[in-house]
């Protein structure tokens, strides 16, 4: 590995040492207090954080991952490998053995490309790609119920962003006196329970969770088309057929291909909204369009769009979203915006890693350079005020530490 820009080789050495820290035999938790379990998305952002180390044991991530996966494909949100570790909702309140029953971004492919590209045994990833195949797969077939070629999520937990302004009116249509009883631990667990969703929200959460069980896991009444969603997985599916098409897989290769450019349509044709200038939500159960100004409305620039959308959402992140620290989640003017609370303002560092190298090329050497200050000045957090860069959330957040280590170590050594 060559050595990062002298700096910051504190900062990827600390990185470096808190994957470790957070490593359970395998699999890497998001943060030991807050999350002592193996998350799905936050998995694959470790796994990229473990190939500047140690590739085969990124490998070991996804493999594990993936080995979760239930008969249907999905991937599911959380593994609870160790049942010890204080959580809620653990697997009794899923009505499940070992995890939750919904799924989360899928940027699993992604990770495996990112990590074959630092070194990877090719054989030992191309084994994972049938795996791959069969988690996408899940989504066209239990996530698109207007068939639209896009990904409507059954659960505010299953976008990773649990209380984006995006699920507000959805949420609303949810009764939260339906909830099974629960006690919450999050709250005890970081500086300021403000930072958390609402206790209002969680009940809305436990009764989809409930309605989901009683639906013999198939979706509740919960079903959101989200352009992020869609987005990572169009992404991820460019992704597989590219591994496909170097491990002499044609067949999988066109099958990923033919979903990638079906999703890629679907953005287009039911979500753009060219009034708005970005990306718009649909609730599927109440036929409602809504075009908040969040940021995962401008998600996918992560596929190659048509430059007048791509100029469009360009224009609007950066009239909109160049903070101080960039890149907030909900833009500064949005109603909804809270600057402290979670999916709902702060800035998160995966978006930020995912966003940066499809932004104009100043504005995204900009974000890059200010998370990185960030973090090397508040610590490994999970999300940040976008005003001062100011820590939140949970401490020793793995992803954070995972991204800004692929950052600060070069590429193709
Ligand atoms: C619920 C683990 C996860 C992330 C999500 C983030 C948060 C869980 C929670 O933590 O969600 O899944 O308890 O709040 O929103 O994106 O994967 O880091």
């Amino acid at each position: 590995m060559k050595p990062a820009p002298d700096r910051l080789a504190p900062l990827a050495a600390a990185a470096a040492e808190l994957l470790r820290r957070n490593d359970r035999g395998g699999y890497t938790v998001p943060s030991p207090k807050l999350y002592p379990h193996q998350w799905a998305w936050d998995s694959a952002f470790a796994a990229i954080g473990w190939a500047c180390l140690d590739p085969d044991r990124a490998l070991t991530e996804l493999e594990i991952l993936l080995a979760g996966r239930w008969p249907d494909g999905r991937v599911p949100h959380i593994l609870f490998h160790d049942l010890s570790g204080v959580y809620f909702p653990g697997p009794d309140f899923w009505r499940t053995e070992r995890s939750s029953s919904i799924t989360q971004p899928p940027v699993w492919a992604t990770a495996l490309r990112r990590i074959v590209e630092r070194g990877a045994d090719p054989a030992r990833a191309h084994a994972l790609l049938d795996a791959v195949d069969h988690s996408h797969r899940f989504f066209a077939a239990q996530r698109d119920p207007n068939a639209w070629g896009a990904v409507a999520v059954a659960h505010p937990w299953e976008s990773g962003r649990d209380n984006c302004p995006a699920w507000d009116a959805a949420m609303q249509a949810v009764d939260p006196d339906r909830a099974p009883p629960f006690r919450r631990v999050d709250t005890e667990r970081v500086d300021d329970p403000a930072e958390r969703p609402t206790d209002d929200w969680y009940r809305r959460y436990a009764t989809l969770v409930a309605d989901i069980a009683a639906n013999d896991f198939g979706p509740g009444p919960f079903a959101v088309y989200d352009p992020m969603m869609t987005a990572l997985l169009a992404r991820s599916e460019a992704d597989l057929a590219h591994l496909a098409r170097a491990a002499d897989r044609p067949d999988l290769a066109a099958a990923a291909d033919a979903r990638h450019a079906r999703l890629a349509r679907g953005l287009i044709e039911r979500l753009w909204d060219p009034a708005a200038g970005r990306f718009a939500f649909h609730d599927a159960a109440s036929d409602t369009r809504s075009t908040p100004d969040v940021l995962a409305a401008y998600t996918p620039l992560l596929l190659d769009l048509p430059p007048a959308v791509r100029d469009r959402l360009w224009a609007g992140l950066e009239a909109r979203y160049a903070t101080p620290c960039p890149l907030p989640t909900a833009a500064p003017d949005a109603a909804a915006h809270q600057p402290r609370t979670y999916w709902r303002g702060p800035v998160w560092v995966n978006l930020a890693w995912l966003l940066a190298p499809r932004l104009s090329p100043a504005f995204g050497a900009a974000v890059r350079r200010r998370t990185l200050e960030t973090v090397e000045a508040h610590g490994f957090r999970e999300y940040y005020d976008p005003r001062d860069g100011g820590g939140l959330g949970a401490r020793d957040f793995t992803w954070t530490a995972a991204l800004v280590l692929d950052w600060l170590t070069p590429a193709g050594d």
